[in-house]
C-alpha cells in the first residue's frame, strides 16, 4: 500500500516541493488549497505535477480548506487516515505579521494546534512535522542550535513558539510521533516576490532587461543563512522516517548581510548593486532580527542531513531563474 500524506500549505514553496518529493517516492499526497474569490484554485507552484481529478490512477488530490477551519481538518484527517501530516500552512511574512498580529496567530499557532486536536480526534496513528522556525531565536546570538534560547521579535516569530511548544507539549502528553523542524531561511526561484532574495534577484532581471532601473530595500545589514528549500524539504521527511520524534534545526551553517546577497545576485547579471539598490525605510520592521546563523551539527550527525547549496550559489540559481522566466513567452 501506497503511503499517505497530508500537506498543509501545498501551495506554496516548501509545499510545492515537499509534493514533488512525496510523489517521487511513491506516496498518495493530500493538500489543502484555500479558496480564492478570483481564481479555481492558487495551485501555480503544483503545475508540474497537477493531476486533472478526472484522471484515474490519481496520486495527488486537493482539498479546499484552511487551518482556521478545525471541522474541517478533523473531518478531513479522519477521511485521509495520513501516515504523515506536514504543517506548513502559515502566513509566513516576518514584516506582514506586524500588520496581521492575530490573523498572523490565528493561522501560524492555533493552526498547529487544530491539526494536532484533529489528529486525537480521529484516533490515528500518524506523524506530524510542525514548520518552525529560526525567528524563533530572533535576538539570541549565534550560531544559533537546539539548545539555544528563544527570544523571537515578531508577532511571526511568537505565533510559531507557540506552535513549537505544543508539538513538544503533544508529544511529551500523549506520546504522538510529533517533530518540529527549526528551519532557518530557505529560498528558491519558487519563493514569494517579497521576501528579500526573491525581491532582489526578481528586481536584476528586470534591471538587467531594461524594465525597471532600481531597487527599494530596507535593512542592508541583516545577516541569514540561506539554503535552498528543495533541500529542506529532504530534511522534513527525513524527519518522520526516524525512529525517534525529535527536533532538529536545519541550516547550513553559513550565512551573508542582505547587502552581500545583493552584491552577488547584480554582479552575477553583470550590474553594480551601487547603481541600483535604495533605501526605504518602510521595509524595515518595528524589531529585526540581526543576525541568524543555524548550527546543523546535530541533523548532520544524527540523519546524515546536510546542506549542499550554500547563499552565493543560490543566488546564482534564483537570477537564472528569474532572468529565464522574462524570456519565456
Ligand atoms: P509560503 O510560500 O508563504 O507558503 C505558505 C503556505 O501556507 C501557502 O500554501 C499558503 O497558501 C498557506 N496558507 C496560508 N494561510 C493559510 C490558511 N489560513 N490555511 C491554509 N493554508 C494557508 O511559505 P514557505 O516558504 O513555503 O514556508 C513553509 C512553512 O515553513 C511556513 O509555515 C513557514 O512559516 C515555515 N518556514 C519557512 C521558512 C523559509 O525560509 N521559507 C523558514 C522557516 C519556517 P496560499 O498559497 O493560498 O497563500
Ligand atoms: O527578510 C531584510 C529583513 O523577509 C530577510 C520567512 O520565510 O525566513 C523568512 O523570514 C531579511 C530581514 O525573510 C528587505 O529586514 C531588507 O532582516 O526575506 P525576509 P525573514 O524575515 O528572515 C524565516 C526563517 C521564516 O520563518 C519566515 O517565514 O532581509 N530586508 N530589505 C528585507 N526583507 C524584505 N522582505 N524586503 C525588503 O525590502
Amino acid at each position: 500500500m501506497a503511503r499517505t500524506a497530508l500537506i498543509t500549505g501545498i501551495t506554496g514553496q516548501d509545499g510545492s516541493y515537499l509534493a514533488e518529493l512525496l510523489l517521487a517516492k511513491g506516496y498518495e499526497v493530500h493538500g489543502i488549497v484555500r479558496h480564492t474569490s478570483s481564481l479555481i484554485a492558487n495551485t501555480t507552484r503544483l503545475d508540474d505535477v497537477y493531476q486533472d481529478p478526472h484522471e484515474s490512477g490519481r496520486r495527488l488530490f486537493l482539498h479546499k480548506g484552511d487551518v482556521t477551519d478545525a471541522g474541517l481538518l478533523v473531518n478531513l484527517i479522519r477521511d485521509i487516515r495520513p501516515d504523515e501530516i506536514y504543517n506548513l500552512a502559515a502566513q509566513s511574512h516576518v514584516r506582514v505579521s506586524f500588520d496581521l498580529p492575530d490573523y498572523t496567530a490565528n493561522v501560524a499557532a492555533l493552526g498547529a494546534i487544530r491539526l494536532l486536536e484533529a489528529v486525537r480526534a480521529s484516533g490515528i496513528d500518524t506523524r506530524y512535522y510542525q514548520a518552525s522556525t529560526s525567528e524563533m531565536f530572533g535576538l539570541t546570538a549565534p550560531p544559533q542550535n537546539e539548545a539555544a534560547p528563544f527570544h523571537p521579535r515578531s508577532p511571526y516569530g511568537t505565533a510559531k513558539l507557540y506552535a513549537h511548544w505544543s508539538t513538544v507539549n503533544y508529544r511529551e502528553s500523549y506520546g504522538m510521533f510529533a517533530v518540529s523542524g527549526i528551519a532557518f531561511n530557505h529560498e528558491s526561484p519558487r519563493r514569494g516576490e517579497t521576501f528579500v532574495t526573491r525581491k532582489i534577484t526578481r528586481a536584476v532581471a528586470r534591471i538587467a532587461a531594461g524594465i525597471e532601473k532600481k531597487v527599494y530595500l530596507g535593512n542592508l545589514d541583516a545577516v541569514r543563512d540561506w539554503g535552498y528549500a528543495p533541500e529542506y524539504v529532504e530534511a522534513m521527511w527525513r524527519m518522520l522516517q526516524g525512529a525517534e520524534p525529535v527536533d532538529y534545526v536545519i541550516a547550513t551553517g553559513r550565512a551573508a548581510t542582505v547587502r552581500e546577497f545583493a552584491e552577488a545576485a547584480f554582479s552575477h547579471a553583470g550590474l553594480d548593486w551601487r547603481d541600483h539598490v535604495e533605501h526605504d525605510e518602510r521595509y524595515e520592521r518595528p524589531a529585526e532580527v540581526p543576525v541568524l546563523i543555524g548550527d546543523p551539527t546535530e541533523i548532520e550527525r544524527r540523519i546524515g542531513w546536510r546542506a549542499e547549496v550554500h547563499w552565493d550559489e543560490l543566488a546564482r540559481v534564483m537570477v537564472d531563474a528569474d532572468r529565464e522566466a522574462l524570456r519565456a513567452p
